[in-house]
């Protein structure tokens, strides 16, 4: 599994091509492997549109040989299609008024990308899930324990994800984004009662996540990270390694 590509899909193939993924010419060599990616395409990095366009191809590639490339929902995806589908419209929330644009340019939006959407890209994105639970493993995209009350099963959240990406209204996609933002639900003295309350209700006995980058969490540089974090009492794991920053594009097995 590997998380938060940022508009990187050179740092993406690189690593991919390290594990024996892809090959030198970009193509899926991984015959039946599985390859989960937890989310974060756009956005920090200059080319989301072809880390989409990267991910899309590949699993189709991937489907062909056997395999499977499944990518899941980030907080950014949701941002990408408020900020093309709402713009600057004036968003009432609990902190005060809001909208997508002005949030989009603070979060390092790339005005090439929302160029760049299509329709086909934009389809792609509102069917994300959010959540996958493989064998003993719950994939989620961001260290929070929202997804709790968006279903009371991994099926019931993607069903209710799936509903929110295609919704009218702005202050139900801005909740969803607003959400999926915070972070660090597992950390501290509350961390391992929150972990625990995700896989209890959802199943699988670990869980991994992207969204926090692990050297800005122990306070020392992207470059220095060599791998994963593995916290709350070994029930969590951390995969971001903050490629935008410099730092590796983490290639995690279960
Ligand atoms: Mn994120």
């Amino acid at each position: 599994m590997v998380s938060d590509i940022h508009g990187h899909p050179e740092g993406l193939l690189a690593a991919l091509r390290e594990k024996d993924l892809t090959d030198q010419d970009e193509a899926w060599v991984g015959g039946d492997a599985q390859l989960w990616v937890l989310g974060d395409y756009f956005d920090r990095g200059p080319d989301g549109v072809g880390v989409v366009d990267l991910l899309i191809r590949l699993a189709v590639e991937a489907e062909a040989a056997g395999g499977q490339l499944t990518a899941l929902l980030g907080n950014h995806e949701v941002l990408t299609l408020g900020k093309h589908r709402f713009g600057a419209i004036t968003i009432q929330t609990p902190q005060g008024e809001r909208s997508f644009a002005a949030s989009w340019a603070r979060n390092d939006g790339q005005a090439a990308d929302q160029k760049r959407l299509t329709e086909h890209h934009l389809n792609w994105l509102m069917e994300r899930p959010g959540m996958a639970l493989v064998d003993e493993h719950l994939l989620i995209h961001s260290d929070v324990d929202v997804y709790r009350q968006w279903g009371s099963t991994v099926q019931e959240v993607n069903d209710y994800l799936l509903q929110a990406l295609h919704t009218s209204d702005p202050e139900t996609l801005w909740s969803l984004w607003s959400a999926l933002t915070k972070r660090a639900a597992f950390q501290g003295l509350d961390g391992v009662d929150a972990a625990q309350g995700m896989l209890a209700q959802f199943g699988g006995s670990h869980i991994f996540h992207g969204h926090s980058i692990i050297g800005e969490d122990e306070g020392w540089p992207a470059s220095a990270t060599k791998g994963p974090k593995h916290y709350a009492e070994d029930t969590v794991t951390a995969i971001d390694g903050g490629l935008f920053l410099g730092g590796p594009c983490l290639v995690v097995e279960f």
